[in-house]
């Protein structure tokens, strides 16, 4: 049996110089969990506005209002086009994330899924909402998050997307997202979600000004939470890209600490089955590298359906890959890739 990593053995793994050991260390837990596979699946994103009350300090995606160049907002019929265009027979998901809107409230929400439940075939997973537009539902409403998760559920929501978390310290979620839902609130909604058996992810924003004891500690909080529900089903590491926002004079981190934030997040995290790595975000190159230090998930086809990364200097400037090419970034690494739905099932083709 695995023994848990505290966080003091945690840091010594940052400590480590050794990549090699890092690599077997998060290498052997991943092909324990998942064996030689590398997950992926057929999905697209639908981002219904970027006009948001939040002002945090990594978003190059936020626009203060609708009429503030390159905002865009989208009405029922836009939603019902965009989701027609988006759509491919074969596609198990559709991931939606977007902001708070100033000017709308939950029934704006609710009406998103209704339109994408009924444009979709009844198998693709609608995966809604991160837990700070959940929370802001539950502020604008007057509902309790079980409240409003019930009746998304209702509507024809199974899963949440891990966004929103950022970093849990109380005083680096105060400098770079000083308004938004707090890391108790974060992990509250996700509980609820649980409870109700809807699944979810969880994510990380690493590579600002947070430290390692940071991320060690937002891991363990996932841990924790992890220990007591059983539903989280993968963790991502997002990496800070630093353009077009005000922290850009950060600039981003060094590739030996991304590999080491993912081997660290796979022993950490032992009780996630998944280690995501978004390869929009990361670009294929550095998301094949991440297989080797304990990611097994690689996302999706994407289909050119997502901003928040190109807007922050991705390399993927309209990103989007076929089946094909995923296979391939898994194969570069002696990896099978499989394909999966929302939930992990095996896709047989
Ligand atoms: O919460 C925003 C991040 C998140 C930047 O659940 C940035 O499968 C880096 O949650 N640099 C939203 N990151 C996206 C998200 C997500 C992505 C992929 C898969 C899943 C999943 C969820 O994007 C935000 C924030 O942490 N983000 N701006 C930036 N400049």
């Amino acid at each position: 049996m695995r023994k848990r990593v505290n966080a003091s053995q945690a840091l010594s793994l940052y400590e480590e110089q050794d990549m090699n050991v890092l690599s077997l260390l998060a290498t052997s837990i991943r092909e324990e969990i998942n064996g030689k596979r590398v997950w992926y699946n057929r999905n697209f994103h639908l981002e219904p506005s970027n006009v948001c009350i939040h002002r945090c300090s990594f978003c190059s995606y936020r626009r203060e209002n609708d009429s503030e160049p390159g905002a865009w907002t989208m009405e029922p019929n836009e939603i019902r086009e965009y989701c027609r265009t988006k759509y491919e027979p074969g596609m198990t998901e559709v991931h939606v994330v977007g902001s708070v809107h100033p000017q709308k409230d939950i029934s704006y929400y609710y009406n998103v899924i209704d339109i994408i439940r009924s444009e979709l075939p009844a198998e693709v997973t609608i995966k809604a909402f991160s837990a700070v537009e959940i929370d802001d539902m539950c502020r604008s409403s007057g509902k309790s998050p079980q409240e409003v998760l019930s009746e998304l559920k209702k509507r024809g929501v199974s899963a949440l997307p891990g966004g929103g978390a950022e970093i849990f310290n109380s005083e680096i979620r105060k400098s770079i997202c000083p308004d938004k839902a707090d890391a108790g609130r974060w992990l509250d909604i996700h509980r609820a979600a649980h409870k109700l058996g809807l699944r979810s992810n969880a994510t990380m924003l690493f590579g600002h000004i947070e430290s390692r004891e940071n991320r060690i500690e937002h891991l363990i909080a996932l841990r924790d939470l992890q220990d007591s529900t059983g539903g989280f089903d993968a963790f991502i590491p997002l990496l800070f890209k630093s353009a077009n926002n005000p922290m850009s004079h950060l600039g981003e981190i060094d590739i030996i600490e991304i590999l080491k934030t993912f081997a660290i997040s796979r022993v950490v995290l032992d009780n996630i089955p998944h280690i995501k790595s978004y390869w929009p975000m990361l670009g294929r190159e550095l998301c094949q590298l991440t297989l080797l230090y304990g990611a097994d998930d690689i996302d999706g086809t994407v289909n050119n359906s997502t901003k928040i990364y190109s807007m922050a200097g991705a390399q993927e400037s309209s990103p989007s890959m076929s089946a094909v090419d995923l296979e391939s970034i898994a194969a570069g690494c002696g990896y099978q890739a499989a394909e999966r739905d929302s939930f992990y099932n095996e896709v047989k083709k």
